[in-house]
């Protein structure tokens, strides 16, 4: 067993909590990057001493640790060619578009494989030097998938938790994957395996069953060395009372009053937010209201669409090809649709910050939200979140996580273009009344779900799941 550190609580992610960025006069600074996932665990996170393990990104070498926000951050270097491998490769050329329901080809190389394990292998060998002995390690996501299995053999002590933000695929995608086996077993080296829904944790239990051979009952896998592993669903979410607090605030809502302002006061502002990924749906949503104006059904000067796009991925290809036919899309409905100042689409290419996000949400009357295929989709809580009024109407596919929650939105079939088309239009027209009773509705369900709940319910599973072991995490 190798030596115990400090840290009682050990966060292990791809990414850190802070971004490096270099300030135009050549120096670097470490800024924080507001995510759900830091606002969620930051107090957890104060009160026992945590430390988060991640890449800060770029192929900087050798940073040393530091606290920020009495968190301790432990940055781990990676070289320029893992990131093409492990992390453009075999993260996000083969795991997610796997995860995702094929919604693009995974290419499988073995060489990206190899990246993953080396780069999983040193993440488990730095959480096992800063972990104190018992601690808690909570390991998250889809670039992650090994370091349970490689942290118990290096410290059989832990308790050990692992989290996946996005869907965990029916047995027959899974099956494609030449290593299947293997992430099946790095994931059981976890005491509890998190899921967005139950249908992923029966996923998972499934392949166990049939692929590594092991007994299962209902959530429960059990190993032939005794012990057990519990996969379960954890439905991520959002820091709800922030968000409304921010929505609430002067400088907001005059923001919102001025969004509107220069979209010239259209009847209803129709918008979409994602990161610019294949799997949000983008194009065929923009489709399906440009062909609303094509039919007739309302004019440019009644709706307008704002599509949000944080860039993302840029170096994967498939990343590239999808802004080429969003940039040539847009271009296209707005050449046949637009007036002189009035675009029927205004897309934005970019990142804001949390109180702009806010404020495109206040200023929105109808948020659309189309992904073939989505682990929770936080975007669409943010917008229930933020609709304080109870107003607004929210359009949300049936593949995205949190259709199962939000059951009160206009749900839809993303690849049914003449049924979302239907929905978008029922939204335009829907009266104040039949918004208001939908919207009421899911005000309820986020708040009463917020993200400090989902956080708490994970780790106290995980610690009743182990407890002759390790010392509790306090709350
Ligand atoms: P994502 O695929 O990134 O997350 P989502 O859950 O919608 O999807 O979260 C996106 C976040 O980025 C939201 O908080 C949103 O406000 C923010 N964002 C989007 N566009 C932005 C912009 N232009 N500027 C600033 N901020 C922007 C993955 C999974 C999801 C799962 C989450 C959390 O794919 O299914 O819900 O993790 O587990």
């Amino acid at each position: 067993m190798a030596s115990s550190g400090s840290a009682d609580l050990v966060i292990v992610a791809n990414r850190l909590p802070v971004d490096r960025v270099t300030l135009p006069d050549g120096t670097q600074e470490w800024r924080p990057s507001p995510g759900g996932l830091v606002s969620a665990l930051e107090p957890i996170m104060r009160a026992n001493d945590g430390t988060w393990i991640g890449w800060p990104g770029g192929t900087d070498q050798d940073h040393e640790p530091f606290d920020a926000d009495g968190m301790s951050l432990v940055p781990m270097s990676m070289t320029a060619q893992e990131v093409e491998y492990f992390y453009e490769g075999f993260a996000n050329a083969t795991l997610w578009p796997l995860y995702h329901d094929l919604v693009a080809k995974p290419s499988f190389h073995r060489e990206w494989w190899d990246a993953y394990v080396s780069v999983n292998r040193r993440f488990a060998e730095r959480a096992a030097e800063v972990a104190s002995e018992g601690a808690t390690v909570w390991v998250h996501d889809y670039q992650m998938q090994l370091v349970p299995q490689m942290l118990r053999e290096l410290r059989p002590d832990l308790r050990i938790g692992f989290y996946l933000h996005i869907p965990f695929p029916p047995a027959e995608l899974f099956q494609q994957l030449p290593w299947r086996r293997q992430i099946l077993e790095g994931l059981l080296g976890a005491d509890l395996v998190g899921f967005q829904l139950s249908g992923g944790a029966q996923n998972f239990v499934r392949l166990v069953r049939q692929r590594v051979g092991h007994k299962t009952h209902r959530d429960l896998v059990y190993l032939p060395d005794g012990r057990s592993v519990r996969a379960a669903a954890f439905p991520i979410s959002i820091d709800t009372a922030a968000y409304e607090d921010l929505a609430r605030s002067e400088r907001v809502e005059k923001r919102a009053q001025e969004i509107r302002d220069v979209l010239g006061n259209p009847r209803r502002v129709f918008l979409g937010v994602d990161r610019l990924d294949y799997t949000k749906g983008i194009y065929a949503r923009l489709r399906a209201f440009s062909e609303l104006i094509i039919d007739g059904h309302f004019d440019v000067e009644d709706a307008v669409f704002v599509q949000v796009a944080t860039p993302s991925r840029e170096q994967v290809e498939q990343y590239r090809i999808l802004r080429d036919e969003i940039d040539r899309l847009v271009g296209h409905i707005n050449g046949d649709l637009g007036r002189i100042g009035r675009p029927a689409i205004h897309y934005l290419h970019a990142s804001y910050p949390r109180e702009e996000m806010a404020a495109f949400y206040r200023a929105a009357d109808i948020m659309v939200v189309t992904p073939f295929r989505d682990g929770m989709n936080l975007v669409a809580k943010e917008y229930v979140a933020c609709r304080y009024e109870g107003d607004g109407a929210l359009v949300l596919s049936e593949f995205a996580g949190a259709a199962d929650e939000l059951r009160q939105a206009w749900l839809i079939n993303p690849y049914d273009i003449n049924g979302m088309k239907a929905a978008l239009l029922e939204a335009y027209r829907a009266d104040d009344k039949e918004r208001s009773r939908r919207m009421k509705a899911m005000r309820k369900t986020v708040t009463q779900h917020d993200v400090a709940a989902w956080a708490d319910s994970f780790l106290s599973e995980l610690s009743e799941l182990r407890p002759s072991h390790g010392k509790s995490v306090r709350p």
